[in-house]
């Protein structure tokens, strides 16, 4: 069902667009009503779906260590963490229907396996150290490209990410304790946390997505002010923040390459390995199927909760029109 208060894509007549353009370069903030190029609108619900299904997908690999929290402090952190995450892709599902479409066609989308998630929840959870490798580290590029996008021209996408960012920080700084945690541990916990490094730091930085010449949606996104940044640009500024906090608690980043530039200020990394990034977005990660079959299993054991709310929705709105009749 299209929400009735939404702009209809007209013909994108060059006038329009020409207005339209005009108002993005001014910096002001698209909403809604506001007539919009068919094209932007289609650019901003394949990306904000694309968000919302990380945020839903990205519960499970967190989701599955939340019975095996050390401690009753770590699992409350970690069941809240895990619960905000959910409400995020409720948040953004919701930022995505102000464009005219049903979040149920775009759940279909992501069971069905057509829509993409991020790749980084592609990837196992195998120790208790992931748990603080992901807050830190997945959460921490989460913050960097949603810091960016809460000031981007669609002003519900902007101001969701805003809220969400708050959320976000507090996840990235439970996650940066259990690695400091762990860090000073004995042996044994070090070496986890280290390991857990290993295996998410290049994953990690793969969430930006492809490097610029290789990114076919920037051009477009950035001229229309959705991206503020480039890829490339902000996966330099994660890498920035990020391995004078690995050098704080003792940990060691995985690239031999890795040397700080004094010149620019910038820390150098070595080469990404695109051929597994382009791999896992194709369907082929680890835990591809996993996770979709993960999915595909909630969403139909949740089918008796929807119908439920359904009911309920349409018993109160038999009440509002009796008494308004
Ligand atoms: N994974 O031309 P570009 C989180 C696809 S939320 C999978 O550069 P664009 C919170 C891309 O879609 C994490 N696919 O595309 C949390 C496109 O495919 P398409 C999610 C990727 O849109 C923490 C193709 O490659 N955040 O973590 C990825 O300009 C902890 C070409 O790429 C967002 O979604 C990838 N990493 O830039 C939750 C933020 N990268 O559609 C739980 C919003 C690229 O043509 C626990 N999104 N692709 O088939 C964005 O900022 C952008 O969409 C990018 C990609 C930067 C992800």
């Amino acid at each position: 069902m299209t929400p009735s208060n939404v702009a209809q894509p007209a013909a994108d007549d060059p006038i329009r667009v020409a207005a339209f353009e005009g108002r993005i370069a001014a910096g002001e903030t698209i909403e809604p009503k506001d007539w919009m190029p068919e094209r932007y609108r289609k650019q901003l619900i394949r990306m904000m779906s694309q968000h919302a299904h990380s945020e839903v997908v990205g519960m499970l690999p967190e989701g599955n260590w939340i019975t095996r929290a050390p401690s009753l402090r770590r699992k409350m952190s970690l069941l809240a963490k895990v619960q905000d995450e959910g409400g995020h892709g409720l948040y953004i599902y919701c930022g995505t229907e102000t464009l005219g479409v049903d979040r149920h066609d775009l759940i279909d989308q992501l069971l069905s396996g057509t829509a993409k998630y991020s790749s980084i929840f592609n990837y196992p959870t195998l120790t208790w150290a992931d748990m603080g490798a992901i807050g830190w580290l997945v959460d921490g590029a989460a913050i960097v490209n949603q810091t960016v996008l809460a000031k981007c021209s669609y002003g519900p996408y902007a101001r969701a990410m805003l809220r969400i960012c708050k959320e976000e920080n507090f996840h990235k700084r439970q996650g940066y304790e259990i690695m400091a945690t762990l860090s000073k541990g004995t042996p044994a916990q070090k070496a986890m946390a280290q390991d857990a490094l290993n295996r998410w730091w290049w994953p990690s930085l793969m969430m930006f997505g492809p490097s610029d010449k290789d990114s076919p949606h920037s051009a477009e996104l950035l001229r229309w002010k959705v991206k503020r940044k480039s890829n490339d640009e902000l996966r330099q500024r994660f890498v920035d923040l990020t391995v004078p906090q690995a050098h704080a608690i003792a940990l060691v980043l995985p690239d031999p390459d890795l040397k700080h530039n004094t010149d620019t200020n910038h820390w150098e990394i070595g080469p990404i390995n695109w051929d597994e990034f382009f791999n896992v977005i194709k369907g082929n990660g680890p835990c591809n199927r996993e996770r979709l079959e993960a999915r595909r299993r909630a969403h139909a054991e949740g089918a008796w909760v929807r119908q439920a709310a359904e009911a309920y929705a349409a018993k109160q709105r038999g009440r509002a029109q009796s008494t308004a009749a």
